[in-house]
């Protein structure tokens, strides 16, 4: 068997930087206050630390939305305090991955100040420009991930661009060779400066293939681009070309967030062979379930449906490319709330027992800031709570065209708007949770008194000292690393079950997803190692409310 590399080894951690820890009281999260919790992340136990962008950006997209690649938003600190964070980080021995956004840049960006100036600027051609259709129509019926039209007008120079996100957001063409020059040179330069990898955000979206319209869903507004825009058969050259030209220099990793993967595009993506990205991250199991009208719903995933998808991709790849195991992120309701169950009853049970799920699955796992407090989404009641993009635009859209009422339209932001894991880091029970002394850019989750990490810290109970023991097991226990999957009990209604092997070894892994106690048989044979459970006590042949366990059994 040949040697893991390192980012097979290790446990990621997302830092949502704006809502992070704020040193200077202007109620947005910096690098130094990040910098200022170091110590907490190394004693949590995580190898890499993976920032949200912190590049200069107008904020239409809370920095997904690049003005200067090189350059820090001043909100964030300096280029100083950047520097200071990776030297810190790395003394710690942890390592530091930046977010890689280009598939678009901000319309503020001095490629598209240059691009729109005028057709015959030699930026012309980095940005995506076609001609009206005879009747001034936009070229096609794509609608943007943001809603509205995936097209604007372009006064000055008589075309539309093209942007799949906002229109503050405008697509690279990639399909330029200068435009795929530059970004490799831009990712070199962040690489000699010592930063450790990418995640690449949206990098299944690169390679335009057509420039067709689109099917548009019933009850919808616009045609959907997916067909035209996402994992398209230039895609891999592309990352092949940026894998030679940059990856393949350095020592670093590279996540590609691949919306709309399905597994054989996974395996040229993710393959071992290591031509084009490390791991990638696939939406299958946070994009299923039933859907009320696009992306909103207030209906939850049934385990089974979940356990259906990730078996799959557990085995899918298995020995030939590797997974990213995740269940939060920035742009995902909290999972305790998903997934589980936030009743202050069964939150932190269920908490752990998600945590247990995942992280004993092959491949890297990732925690997202605040998961590792079981913290939960902040269900906003009111408009003027929420400040994404996303759910502003679909929330006006949404009403606007009549095809849901507002309050219906409320419930479902209140299950899966992106802000409920954007608001700040609950770190103690004082004004605010401690995240700021000023007045924070989104309020705190009510319910910081009672889930903070200082509280938690002290509590050997807690979410956090539980995901401190189940990160050090992967330390320790190379089966969590290297033992191969095989699903168990695919049928059971309540639990989700598998077990990993590796030489002589078998690991049983059991998560209750219910609220109730159901048999399980599983660790009938005596002489296992607990290696981790939520439960202090366990019932013969059963499993108990959210009960997870993890045993080792030795030949
Ligand atoms: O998200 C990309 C993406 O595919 C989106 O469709 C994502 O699923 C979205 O949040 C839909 O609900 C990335 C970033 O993670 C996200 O924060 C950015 O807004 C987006 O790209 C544009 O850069
Ligand atoms: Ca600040």
């Amino acid at each position: 068997m040949t040697k893991n590399k390192w980012w097979q080894d290790a446990v990621v951690y997302q830092i949502y930087p704006r809502s992070f820890a704020d040193s200077n009281g202007d109620g947005v999260g910096d690098l130094n206050g990040i910098t200022a919790h170091l110590d907490y992340l190394k004693e949590l136990g995580v190898d890499v630390l993976w920032l949200s962008p912190i590049y200069a950006s107008p904020n239409d997209d809370n920095g997904y939305d690049i003005s200067d690649y090189c350059a820090i938003q001043p909100e964030f600190g300096t280029m100083a305090d950047f520097d200071r964070l990776l030297a810190e980080a790395h003394r710690r021995g942890m390592k530091l991955l930046m977010d890689l956004v280009v598939n678009h840049t901000s319309d503020e960006h001095a490629w598209f100040q240059q691009s729109r100036s005028s057709k015959e600027n030699p930026y012309r051609d980095f940005y995506i420009w076609k001609d009206a259709k005879p009747d001034g129509s936009a070229p096609n019926n794509w609608g943007s991930v943001f809603s509205g039209p995936a097209w604007e007008w372009d006064e000055a120079t008589g075309q539309y661009y093209l942007h799949l996100f906002s229109k503050k957001q405008p697509d690279l063409n990639w399909a330029n060779p200068k435009v795929r020059a530059a970004i490799y040179r831009m990712m070199r330069w962040w690489c000699d400066k010592g930063i450790d990898g990418f995640r690449m955000d949206t990098a299944s979206f690169y390679a335009k293939s057509n420039y067709n319209d689109g099917p548009v869903y019933p009850g919808g507004l616009y045609g959907d681009f997916s067909g035209s825009c996402l994992n398209q058969p230039m895609i891999h050259t592309y990352l092949r070309e940026m894998n030679e030209q940059v990856f393949s220099h350095y020592d670093v990793m590279s996540v590609g967030e691949t919306g709309g993967v399905d597994i054989p595009n996974a395996l040229r993506y993710a393959n071992l062979d290591g031509s084009e990205l490390s791991m990638v991250f696939q939406f299958s199991h946070v994009d299923a379930g039933p859907r009320v009208i696009g992306k909103w719903t207030d209906q939850k995933l049934p385990m089974p449906a979940l356990r259906k998808i990730l078996n799959e991709w557990q085995l899918g790849l298995a020995g030939k490319a590797w997974n990213s195991l995740y269940l939060d992120n920035h742009d995902q309701p909290r999972c305790v709330s998903r997934f589980g169950n936030d009743a202050p009853m069964w939150r932190a049970l269920s908490a752990k027992m998600l945590a247990t799920c995942l992280h004993m699955m092959q491949g890297t796992p990732y925690v997202y800031q605040g998961e590792e407090l079981g913290m939960t989404n902040a269900y906003f009641e009111h408009i003027e709570d929420y400040r994404d993009i996303e759910s502003l635009n679909a929330w006006k859209e949404c009403i606007e065209s009549g095809a849901v009422t507002a309050e219906a339209m409320l419930r479902y932001l209140k299950e899966i708007s992106r802000d409920n894991a954007r608001t700040p880091i609950q770190w103690d029970e004082t004004a605010h949770a401690g995240f700021t002394t000023g007045t924070p850019w989104i309020a705190v989750n009510k319910n910081y008194l009672s889930i903070n990490a200082k509280a938690e810290e002290a509590d050997p109970d807690s979410v956090l000292n539980y995901y401190r023991r189940l990160i050090a097991l992967r330390k320790s226990y190379p089966i969590l690393v290297s033992g191969t999957f095989v699903p168990l009990l695919e049928d059971d209604a309540a639990v989700y079950a598998w077990k990993r092997c590796y030489k002589e070894e078998t690991l049983v892994v059991a998560c209750n997803f219910t609220a109730e106690t159901v048999p399980c048989a599983l660790f009938a044979p005596a002489g296992g190692e607990e290696l981790i459970g939520n439960y202090h006590e366990h019932v013969q042949g059963m499993l108990q409310p959210y009960e997870a366990r993890a045993v080792l059994y030795r030949k």
